[in-house]
């Protein structure tokens, strides 16, 4: 008979190559090490420090997949996952800045930008050196961003850029903005531009008052008749596929990311239980208690499953969206519960910010919400399931 862990069920640790194994252990490394002292603090005082690009940068971990000609380090997608999950282990928000960079910056400019636009960018997001975000959502536009109203009208020399986008992670700091936009010369189709601070007409104001994700700041995207050359246009993807071949990578991330923070809550819950004593026992000695970390267990190790699978699927170029859609939706519902559940096993100490579990759940909430609600990937599902659309 084999061996149990209960911290790897499924001996996850023999399915990775020594490539990723090494990987994830820098990654931890860095997140307990350099974030996790500072994540208390800055979640209390909602500080989102942008030197934290630069040690990521520094460690390799912004734009993992992308080759290291462009200054990546042409790893795979479980790669790219075990670090999403390291970084979410501390925090959803550090998670956030990680996979933005990556996914939604770095990658549209790599897949869907010139050779130009490739070297001026890529090498300096890779190091952290620049800071990127990703414009898709409007004020009008969330769930069903085919309504965005943001324009591009064609001027002599490039575009003329008007619109507002709204809880966009990473603007307010961001030097470089991958913003979708309608574009008349295309027929009204949506397409990718990049636009860079400082340039006349483009703001990005704090988005206040979070009480979630606040270790990560938010803002808005304002352009008014921002006008740029043709260099900003990324001319290889036209439609919605643009932004949701983005949003594939960064989804999958996450399924692997919101893993780690539930493996928090419960590692967290674990250790409370054994040390907390209540009618002259340990409550972790309950079959209540113990029914609540197994569950924990058991929905933490069946997603780390799937993800690796949807994982490896990625790195045969064989995953279907829908496939992520399983696993973004069902890993963020499962540690949303998971957070709730370790929450409530803490008792009063549960709210308390030492303990970090209420952090990691009301984080949780956004990300449940944020890259396709758990809805809206039921839907998504629900279509490929009956071939019947019930968005409208
Ligand atoms: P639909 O008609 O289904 O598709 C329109 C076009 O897009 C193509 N497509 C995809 N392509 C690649 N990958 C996917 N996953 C794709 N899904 C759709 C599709 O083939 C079609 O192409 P074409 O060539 O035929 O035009 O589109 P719809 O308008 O009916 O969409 C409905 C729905 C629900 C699927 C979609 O709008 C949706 O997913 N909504 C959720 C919006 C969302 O996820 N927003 C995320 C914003 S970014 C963000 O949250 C970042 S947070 C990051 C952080 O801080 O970590
Ligand atoms: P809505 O679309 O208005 O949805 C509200 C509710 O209605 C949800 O429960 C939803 O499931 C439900 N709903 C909507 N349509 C249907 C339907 N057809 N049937 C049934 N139910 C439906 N966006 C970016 O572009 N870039 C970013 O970097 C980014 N970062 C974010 C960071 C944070 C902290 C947050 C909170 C959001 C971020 N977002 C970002 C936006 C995020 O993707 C959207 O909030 C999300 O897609 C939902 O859109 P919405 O908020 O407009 O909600």
């Amino acid at each position: 008979l084999g061996r149990f862990d209960w911290e790897d069920p499924f001996r996850l640790n023999d399915q990775l190559t020594e490539e990723e194994r090494m990987l994830r252990d820098a990654a931890r490394a860095y997140a307990q090490e350099k974030l996790q002292p500072r994540v208390v603090a800055a979640y209390r005082e909602e500080m989102a420090d942008p030197s934290i690009f630069r040690e990521m940068g520094e460690m390799g971990l912004l734009g993992v997949t992308v080759p290291e000609e462009y200054g990546g380090l042409g790893a795979t997608y479980v790669a790219y996952g075990l670090v999403a999950r390291e970084v979410e282990r501390v925090d959803s928000g550090y998670r956030s800045m990680m996979s933005v960079q990556s996914s939604l910056v770095m990658y549209p400019i790599y897949a869907y930008g010139t050779e130009a636009q490739r070297q001026k960018y890529l090498p300096k997001l890779a190091r952290g050196e620049w800071i990127g975000c990703f414009g898709l959502t409007e004020p009008d536009a969330g769930s069903d961003p085919a309504g965005m109203k943001t324009t591009a009208k064609k001027t002599a020399s490039g575009y003329v850029l008007n619109g507002a986008k709204m809880w966009i992670s990473n603007a307010p700091i961001a030097d470089v903005f991958v913003v979708w936009a309608k574009s008349e010369a295309h027929g009204g189709k949506i397409k990718g531009f990049v636009l860079e601070k400082g340039m006349k007409g483009l703001s990005a104001p704090k988005v206040g008052g979070k009480l979630s994700l606040r270790a990560s700041i938010t803002g808005e995207i304002v352009m008014k008749d921002v006008e740029v050359g043709e260099e900003a246009l990324l001319p290889f993807v036209e439609g919605l596929k643009g932004p949701f071949g983005c949003l594939n990578r960064a989804r999958y991330g996450i399924s692997w990311g919101v893993m780690g923070a539930a493996e928090f809550c419960l590692h967290a819950a674990r250790q409370y239980g054994l040390d907390r004593k209540q009618f002259g026992k340990p409550i972790a000695g309950t079959q209540l208690y113990q029914l609540k970390l197994a569950n924990m267990m058991t929905e933490i190790s069946l997603g780390l499953q799937a993800s690796l699978r949807v994982g490896r699927l990625m790195d045969e170029a064989n995953a279907a969206p829908e496939m992520i859609s399983i696993v973004k939706r069902n890993n963020c519902g499962k540690a949303l519960e998971a957070a709730r559940m370790a929450r409530d096993m803490h008792g009063g100490n549960g709210i308390q910010e030492d303990f970090q579990v209420m952090r990691h759940m009301v984080n949780l909430e956004t990300v449940n919400t944020y890259e396709g609600t758990h809805d809206i990937h039921a839907l998504i599902l629900g279509r490929a399931i009956t071939g019947l659309q019930a968005f409208f």
